[in-house]
């Protein structure tokens, strides 16, 4: 009897020790840009928000904030990998390039965002070492979705990640892939390098 108690007992002990939060692979950090002021140079209002590196973080993050219909127009959220900072400037972001797609549909830009977030943090991509991050912008003419790589060069690395970041965010037209170094080298260019 008294064995049975002290099983009991310890059953209940267990029950109510709260749980170890879920440690994920790797850190990541959210960023935000605010709508730019008329003739402020890029890059001056994007800030470094919050660090994570729990599942549980992750879900407070995202429920309180981090959603892309929450931002205003002309503004950012950013998820990049902790350590780099999501510009061309970045040693990790130089070579590289993006993946993007538009769209007009405000719900489908945070289920798509919210998808990739869930790959990126869960280490889904096979090449998950070459990727840097996410970008999700709201526009007038769009709403837009960016998967920020390491290596422009490498076609089937890129192609490869391309193609399971269709099947992650359930998309079946063609997405492109611009390098850095061409949007950097000619302003505003939209040289588009692979799709997929
Ligand atoms: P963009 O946001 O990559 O292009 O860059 P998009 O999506 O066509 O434009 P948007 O208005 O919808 O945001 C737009 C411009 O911002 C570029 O031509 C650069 O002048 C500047 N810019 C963008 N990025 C990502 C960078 C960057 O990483 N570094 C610097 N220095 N400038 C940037």
């Amino acid at each position: 009897m008294a064995e049975v108690a002290e099983v009991t007992s310890s059953q209940q002990q267990q029950q109510e020790t709260p749980s170890a939060p879920h440690k994920l692979e790797r850190k990541w950090t959210f960023w935000f840009d605010k709508p730019k002021q008329q003739g402020a140079a890029w890059g001056t209002s994007l800030r470094e928000v919050y660090t994570f590196d729990t599942v549980e973080e992750f879900w407070c993050l995202y429920d309180q904030i981090f959603r892309p219909s929450k931002l205003p127009a002309n503004a950012d959220f950013h998820c990049f990998k902790s350590g780099i900072e999501p510009k061309w400037e970045d040693p990790e972001c130089a070579n590289g390039g993006k993946w993007s797609i538009t769209t007009s549909r405000k719900p489908s830009l945070d289920t798509m965002w919210l998808e990739t977030l869930m790959a990126l943090i869960g280490e889904q991509f096979d090449e998950s070492e070459e990727i840097c991050g996410i970008v999700a912008s709201v526009r007038q003419r769009g709403d837009k979705l960016a998967l920020w790589t390491k290596t422009a060069s490498n076609e089937a690395v890129q192609m490869s990640i391309g193609k399971k970041w269709k099947e992650i965010i359930d998309v079946t037209d063609k997405i492109m892939y611009n390098f850095h170094d061409d949007s950097r080298s000619k302003a505003g260019s939209r040289a588009v390098r692979y799709n997929i």
